[in-house]
């Protein structure tokens, strides 16, 4: 269905997590999220989250990159342009635009979100998925101790989640996985993901990580790494997965090529959104390399997103797409999701655009600033 978006409304919130995440570039208390508003010339809207957090240290950008990204050059692109679907909007927004991912993300998924609203479809339906569940895994933060690490573990299988992922960094990895190994027995699927904490010259130590029949090591070193990565899986049986390093789908050809990775997660956030987590996707299904959703902390509604990218058939493993009480108080969505005792989360494939009502009283009151943006030749003429 064709959609002009004419207006946007940006606004920041601020949502305190209900316990501090530590990854090996960094701990974070409480987010600092970016919500978008899209408006069709039809007065249909839809809500969409941008990925970026408030330092630079998983990518190259915040939200506050991302606002003045959005502002000056991707908003106005957008802005009063006809388009015929939400497939066209990766390219408007690409052209002479580098890098940005997460600025073009909120707003190219922004519009798969509207054409859902304005179709009175799922938004799983709109993206072409199959799943009417998804199996959920948990991503628990480095912990002071091997102990309080295993503690954590064991309440996650107990709750249901499908896959454990335990971040790491040099000083806080063997010895923390082998622990957890061993509480949960060799049934458990167990990853580690250590945000490009190290470097080729940890490859042995890393190797030593296989005895710990992981499912994946996530992204050990830098995102631009690729051919140290390579080394690396050559003198390891655990396959890697990427993350920060695999921004579109031709750097997920090159991870194939290379075979400097064997998984991929994808976050829609950190590609440029669904036309281009799509390809991956497709990519990764023809070569056989299973891909998972992974996540970033979303409120609930870029979870929406998350849940909906998920159902495609080709994320063969338990994405990071954990219920909302696993990061919050309250959320700002109803119903909140949740997540079974299987680890599963329903898709809500009944429910047209995002399956779950956004709640505006609670955003605003959580709200520290707002824009508002509006195609520029359609401005009201003055008398
Ligand atoms: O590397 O996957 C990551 C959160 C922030 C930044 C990077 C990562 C993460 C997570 C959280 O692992 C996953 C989640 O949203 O539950
Ligand atoms: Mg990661």
């Amino acid at each position: 269905m064709s959609f002009t978006v004419e207006r946007i409304e940006l606004r920041e919130v601020r949502l305190p997590l209900r316990e501090p995440f530590r990854i090996s570039s960094g701990i974070q208390s409480e987010r600092r999220i970016m919500l978008l508003q899209l408006f069709d010339v039809s007065g249909a809207s839809a809500w969409s989250e941008c990925v970026a957090g408030e330092e630079p240290n998983y990518s190259d950008e915040t939200i506050d990159t991302a606002w003045l990204a959005i502002r000056e050059w991707l908003a106005p692109r957008l802005l009063g342009r006809a388009l015929p679907g939400p497939y066209a909007v990766q390219d408007v927004l690409a052209r002479d635009i580098r890098g940005h991912n997460m600025a073009k993300a909120v707003l190219e998924m922004g519009c798969w979100g509207l054409a859902a609203v304005m179709e009175q479809r799922s938004l799983s339906a709109v993206l072409g998925g199959t799943r009417t569940r998804v199996p959920t895994g948990i991503s628990l933060g480095i912990q002071p101790t091997p102990a309080l690490l295993v503690e954590r573990a064991v309440a996650a299988v107990a709750a249901g989640y499908r896959k454990i992922k335990l971040k790491i960094q040099p000083g806080q990895d063997l010895e923390y996985v082998r622990a957890v190994r061993a509480a949960l027995g060799p049934d458990v699927e167990i990853m580690a993901d250590a945000n490009a904490a190290y470097a080729i010259a940890d490859a042995d130590h890393l190797a030593k990580l296989d005895e710990c029949g992981l499912l994946m090591l996530e992204q050990p070193f830098d995102a631009d790494a690729l051919l140290q990565l390579a080394e690396l899986q050559k003198r390891m049986r655990t396959p890697l997965c990427l993350d920060e390093s695999i921004i579109d789908v031709s750097r997920a050809r090159d991870m194939i090529a290379l075979d400097c990775g064997r998984i991929i997660n994808i976050k829609p956030g950190r590609v440029g959104g669904f036309a281009a987590s799509k390809a991956i996707h497709d990519v990764c299904r023809d070569a056989g390399v299973p891909v998972w959703c992974g996540g970033m902390l979303e409120s609930g509604i870029g979870r929406a997103y998350n849940v909906a990218l998920a159902s495609l058939p080709n994320f063969s493993l338990p994405g990071d797409v954990s219920p909302s009480a696993r990061y919050w108080a309250r959320d700002v969505v109803t119903p909140e999701w949740t997540m079974d005792g299987e680890g599963l989360v329903a898709v809500p494939v009944d429910k047209p655009g995002l399956g779950v009502d956004v709640d505006a009283e609670f955003i605003d009151a959580l709200t520290t600033r707002t824009e508002v943006l509006r195609d520029s030749t359609t401005t009201v003429s003055v008398s």
